[in-house]
């Protein structure tokens, strides 16, 4: 498998899943600060310019939580994804898609100062329900859906751990800041994560 990433970016957080998984792969720099992203050969794995992506024999996958959701049932032996059919499965597929659907565009409208979108309207309401979703979703103690670490918690935990790193989440509670401690004292997230993040 080839990883297109960068360390100052969200392919950290897919490189920690690899790391999680204990999966072989080759490491592409794609240095997105010397515009390398934007031209032909990478554009033709990724239009979208943006690291990560994934690339498996013939199979290119994009977007963290995808490549994410692909590694762990790549990987079943591994215990990353609840079975099909299971009834885990209902709140694992929440937590990969809260993250990239709500959050982080409710982060970055907020970090930006764009309001006045009515929340009935904006997929992401706003960020008071965003809040209170958070701490609802965010488990007490162990992982989202319990004792078994998942993807899950890679993509939640991971937007999370952004959040805070970058001041879009300034305040955590204390259950979200104790779920981020947890998630940072993992040996593959500090195997993955440059010092300065531990
Ligand atoms: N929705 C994407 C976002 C990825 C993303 O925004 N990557 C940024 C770095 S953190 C990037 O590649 N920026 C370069 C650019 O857009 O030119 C995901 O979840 O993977």
């Amino acid at each position: 498998m080839k990883h297109y990433f960068h360390p100052q970016s969200r392919a950290v957080s897919t490189h920690w899943m690899l790391t999680e998984l204990d999966a072989e792969h080759e490491q592409i720099l794609v240095d997105y600060t010397n515009g390398e992203n934007s031209r032909p050969a990478y554009r033709a794995i990724n239009p979208m310019c943006k690291v990560p992506a994934l690339e498996d024999g013939g199979v290119v996958v994009t977007e963290t939580a995808a490549i994410c959701a692909y590694l762990a049932d790549k990987f079943p032996e591994k215990g990353f994804a609840p079975p099909v059919g299971s009834a885990e499965r209902g709140a694992y597929y929440r937590y990969l898609f809260f993250p990239g659907t709500v959050l982080e565009p409710m982060f970055t409208m907020n970090q930006f100062g764009v309001k006045d979108i009515p929340p009935q309207s904006a997929g992401w309401g706003d960020l008071d329900r965003c809040l209170e979703t958070i701490e609802v979703m965010t488990p007490e103690d162990g992982w989202a859906l319990g004792k078994q670490f998942t993807a899950a918690d890679v993509v939640f935990g991971g937007t999370l751990d952004f959040a805070v790193k970058f001041g879009w989440l300034p305040s955590p509670t204390p259950k979200v800041a104790a779920y981020v401690k947890r998630i940072k004292a993992r040996p593959a997230y500090r195997e993955s994560h440059d010092p300065s993040w531990h």
